[in-house]
């Protein structure tokens, strides 16, 4: 699979296009839709995430509810755009009536922690505008449209679900080694903070209400649930066809994420080995291991047990009681820009991550089993699970 996202986070659109995907997935709008509109709940999140909304459409790849086999295109609109359509035109603009729209004045006063400043110097600009408003967080919209239409073919082809949920923010934590499932997803998405735990969810609550009191803003952990993976997605031959290492670049590579973990990750490396790894039983089930500290990848491989990564996202870089920069027009010293901000986003972050993982997951079963229809694909990994099935 191959896919590519562009559009500016007050532009026109996001678009997004995923080529590779085999004939006869179930896609429609609403699906797409439905995830868009989980990824904008949250406690924490700023103004814009309630008057915006996101206008999906496909351009391309699907016919009457199903995939084609074609390039998928999906566009998500954003309803704002009326407001920003002198600023963000493609075209030039008259600077009188730039300056009509009071949204232009130049932003010289780089944020520390967003990529404004770097990309100003890497590319060229005086301002931040041109480079925060690809750099925003804004674009995992596409990103999460293209996930939805993965899951769907993961689903299909081999019945892998995802699931996340929210396990730390700030100070307060979910209690440790609890994992919702498919069932659960409905009340995840119910709770404000995506946490299953109603104490660790008051807690998390508690946290955003303090920092939002005091200027301030958080980050977290989320962690992504794979359930139904087969044994044997990625490879132990190379470090690029890892699969553990591709979910980490995917899971590094949203916004704001500091740190990814797999499996117990970091915890691994503070126990003795024989406290470390899960051990193999036989049971009337098949081969299966004893406990989950792996996340289900050894050796770059899936292992066919649960699958479960994590990543941490610092607190959001707009810091309304605003931090220390320089003004890049006078050279001087001042505040950070700010107009507005979330004081958290760590819940939305989890539902981009599921669609990372499901983009990652994807792209290894049509590389492991092929097929250009999903039929095909799962006629295929179902002779590999009964060939399994006798060793
Ligand atoms: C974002 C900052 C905020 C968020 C935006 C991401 O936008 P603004 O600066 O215009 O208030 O609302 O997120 C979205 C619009 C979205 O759909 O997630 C940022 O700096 O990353």
């Amino acid at each position: 699979l191959r896919w590519l996202t562009a559009g500016e986070s007050h532009g026109p659109a996001l678009v997004a296009t995923l080529e590779g995907l085999p004939a006869g997935v179930p896609v429609t709008t609403e699906l797409v839709a439905d995830h868009l509109a989980r990824r904008r709940l949250g406690y924490g999140r700023g103004a814009r995430m309630k008057f915006e909304r996101d206008e999906v459409t496909f351009l391309g790849g699907v016919r009457h509810g199903l995939s084609l086999g074609s390039p998928v295109a999906v566009m998500v609109g954003n309803t704002e755009w009326p407001k920003w359509e002198k600023v963000m035109s493609a075209d030039p603009v008259d600077p009188a009536e730039l300056k009509e729209t009071g949204r232009n004045a130049p932003l010289t006063r780089p944020r520390p922690g967003h990529a404004d400043l770097a990309g100003m110097q890497k590319y060229g600009f005086d301002e931040a505008r041109p480079i925060l408003e690809r750099a925003s967080a804004r674009e995992t919209a596409a990103r999460v449209a293209l996930g939805a239409v993965a899951r769907s073919f993961l689903k299909e082809a081999a019945g892998i679900e995802i699931v996340s949920h929210v396990v730390e923010l700030a100070a307060a934590k979910a209690p440790y080694g609890v994992y919702p499932t498919p069932a659960d997803v409905e009340r995840l998405d119910a709770d404000p903070v995506r946490c299953l735990d109603a104490d660790a969810s008051k807690a998390m609550v508690a946290e955003i209400d303090q920092a939002h009191k005091d200027g301030d803003t958080l980050g977290g952990v989320v962690e992504v649930l794979a359930y139904g993976v087969p044994v044997g997605l990625g490879s132990h031959v190379h470090w690029d066809r890892r699969l553990d290492a591709r979910l980490a670049a995917a899971l590094m590579g949203i916004q704001a994420i500091k740190g990814v973990e797999v499996g117990d990750g970091f915890d691994l490396a503070r126990v003795p080995g024989s406290q470390a790894h899960d051990e193999i039983v036989r049971t009337g089930d098949g081969i299966k291991r004893t406990s989950g500290r792996s996340g289900g990848t050894e050796g770059g491989l899936t292992t066919g047990e649960l699958l479960r990564v994590r990543a941490a996202m610092k607190p959001i870089a707009t810091v309304p009681r605003a931090l220390a920069t320089i003004d890049v027009a006078t050279g001087e010293v001042a505040a950070a820009h700010h107009q507005r901000s979330d004081v958290c986003a760590v819940p939305a972050a989890g539902i981009v991550a599921e669609a990372m993982v499901a983009l990652v997951l994807a792209d290894a079963v049509v590389e492991k089993f092929g097929g250009d229809s999903v039929t095909e694909t799962r006629r295929n990994v179902q002779s590999y699970l009964d060939n399994l099935a006798h060793q």
